[in-house]
């Protein structure tokens, strides 16, 4: 899978996709993540990719022309399956969701910042609009590197057996049990002596209810989720 991210800050997602399983996901080929700087085709000499906004109004828009130039370029290497466009009115963000986006081949990430894009690139191009919640980030940066991390991780081949997706939390609509490693008692707390019984049906089955009291008690609303 390509992922391809075009930002005004580049910069501010080199480190993210350089650790751990994202950089073990790019090491074995099964992920490629290329990041562009929209100046590439700012319209002027100074670099320019935004202005002021018709009809007035504090802050400036990315312009059509510099974002539409760079998708037709590079779409010309092969054509996106999704071009997602990240802003904080878009659809929020969802396990379902980015399930599906682990199975698709080249997807394009264009970033907001200031006021957002031109109306027009939204509806020329954008076949997503995507948030990762109900609060405002300083630019799309953020949120993208979410994005792609959740991806990521969930592409077939890049987690092994150990660290499975599909005991995540969200997976199956519910919230993830409470987990314990070594020593058996800290602090004056043991570990529920259930774990150290090697009772691995009966473990399954408490991890199970501890999982749907958890989900019960703090979020009710995924329970009934398609
Ligand atoms: Cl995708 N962008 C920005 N700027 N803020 C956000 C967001 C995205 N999602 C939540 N807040």
């Amino acid at each position: 899978m390509t992922i391809e991210i075009l930002s005004v800050l580049p910069e501010l997602l080199t480190s993210p996709f350089e650790h751990s399983m994202m950089k073990r996901a790019q090491e074995k080929g099964i992920l490629t993540i290329r990041l562009h700087s929209l100046r590439k085709w700012a319209v002027n000499k100074h670099g320019q990719v935004d202005d002021y906004q018709y009809g007035g109004g504090a802050g400036m828009v990315m312009m059509c022309e510099p974002l539409a130039n760079a998708i037709d370029e590079l779409q010309k290497e092969a054509p996106f399956d999704e071009i997602i466009f990240m802003t904080p009115d878009g659809k929020p963000l969802e396990q379902k969701e980015v399930n599906t986006l682990s199975l698709k081949n080249r997807i394009l990430i264009i970033c907001g910042h200031y006021k957002g894009i031109d109306q027009r690139i939204r509806d020329l191009y954008v076949t997503r609009e995507i948030s990762i919640g109900d609060y405002v980030l300083s630019g799309g940066e953020l949120a993208a590197a979410v994005l792609v991390d959740a991806i990521g991780r969930i592409i077939p081949g890049v987690l092994n057996d150990e660290t499975s997706a599909l005991t995540d939390s969200f997976q199956d609509n519910l919230l993830a049990p409470p987990v314990y490693s070594r020593p058996a008692e800290f602090r004056g707390l043991p570990v529920p002596s259930i774990l150290l019984t090697g009772d691995h049906k009966k473990v399954e089955e408490w991890r199970q209810e501890q999982a749907m009291q958890r989900t019960k008690e703090r979020r009710p609303d995924i329970l009934d989720k398609d």
